[in-house]
């Protein structure tokens, strides 16, 4: 595995070979992986998890938000766990920068994760990268995720700001408190604010937000239209206002405990042979007798 100081050179100048690699090597848990990891010194950059329904413009959220942190002079990591991540496609903001230029821009580093890690894989795998990306010189690490159910939530529980991007449609509410999205996010986004509804939208969680006794002294509601570069900037102040309020040690330390658990079962389920667990299973499952928790314990 590349050194850390190396690494970090690359990202200085804009190269970001080794990183990759490195990432690589560490979602492929190769030889020596742990190690590394437990070796890993890193700064105390919050990690921004953008969430939210399919289509509602979350990367396309995230292409303004890079811009804004690259004409600041910052550098910038996305990591994606959207498998229809449609970075490629190229949203056309306002200042008709598109995201797929930021794939060659030297201060912009995006990757996207393979969600094939269940069992606790996929968190573990966000956990560990997220902390490579704080030891080797980036400002700003954001995470985007898909939210439609609990796991996603789950998801965002390991980033330190959670912004849910929502589009004003009718039902949204309801898929709202269904999933659980009131208890995680610290941004509310209602994107799409071009939509003729958005304003009735944007209402409704406010209502729901103090139905749930959040105050919006703490939960920002901020609205946008991606699209068109128009929020940007509210998002930012609303997401750094969120980092600020953030530094109470019992929140910090709630969500170390949340990562520690993801780690140890990650590590556990990584002792269990998959394989022989379905063969073993399918052989067993049909046989008279068949005791779900005596066959789980031979596996532990
Ligand atoms: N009308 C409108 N369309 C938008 C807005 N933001 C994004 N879109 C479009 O919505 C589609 C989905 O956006 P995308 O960023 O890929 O969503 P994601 O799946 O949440 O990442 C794209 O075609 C975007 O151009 C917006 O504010 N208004
Ligand atoms: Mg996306």
């Amino acid at each position: 595995m590349f050194g850390i100081t190396d690494i970090a050179k690359g990202v200085a100048e804009g190269n970001f070979l080794l990183l990759a690699k490195t990432i690589s090597q560490i979602e492929n848990k190769v030889e020596g992986t742990d190690d590394y990891l437990a070796k890993l010194a890193p700064k105390a950059i919050p990690v921004i998890g953008i969430t939210g329904p399919p289509g509602a413009g979350k990367s396309t959220l995230i292409a303004g938000l890079v811009g804004a942190w690259v004409a600041a002079g910052k550098k910038v990591a996305v990591l994606s766990v959207d498998p229809s991540s449609p970075f490629h496609k190229g949203a056309i903001l306002g200042d008709r920068i598109r995201m797929k230029d930021w794939y060659l821009h030297p201060q912009v580093f995006i990757r996207s994760l393979a969600s094939r890690g269940h069992l606790g894989g996929l968190n573990s795998s966000m956990i560990e990268l997220t902390t490579l990306l704080q030891s080797v010189g980036f400002d700003q690490i954001i995470l985007e995720t898909v939210g439609v159910g609990q796991s996603e939530v789950e998801v965002a529980s390991l980033a330190d700001t959670t912004v849910v991007v929502l589009v004003p449609e009718a039902g949204d509410e309801i898929q709202m408190m269904k999933s659980g999205l009131m208890e995680v996010a610290n941004v509310f986004v209602v994107n799409k604010s071009d939509r003729p509804d958005a304003q009735i939208f944007t209402n409704h969680i406010r209502q729901m937000m103090m139905e749930n006794g959040v105050s919006e002294d703490l939960v920002k509601v901020v609205a946008t239209v991606a699209s068109q570069g128009v929020g940007i900037t509210d998002l930012i102040q609303a997401i750094e206002s969120h980092q600020i309020a953030n530094t109470q040690l019992d929140v910090y330390h709630q969500l170390v405990t949340t990562k520690v658990i993801q780690l140890i079962v990650a590590q556990k389920m990584r002792q269990v042979d998959l394989e022989k667990l379905e063969q073993d299973l399918s052989l067993e499952i049909s046989k008279p007798g068949f005791n779900i928790f005596e066959f789980s314990q031979r596996f532990n």
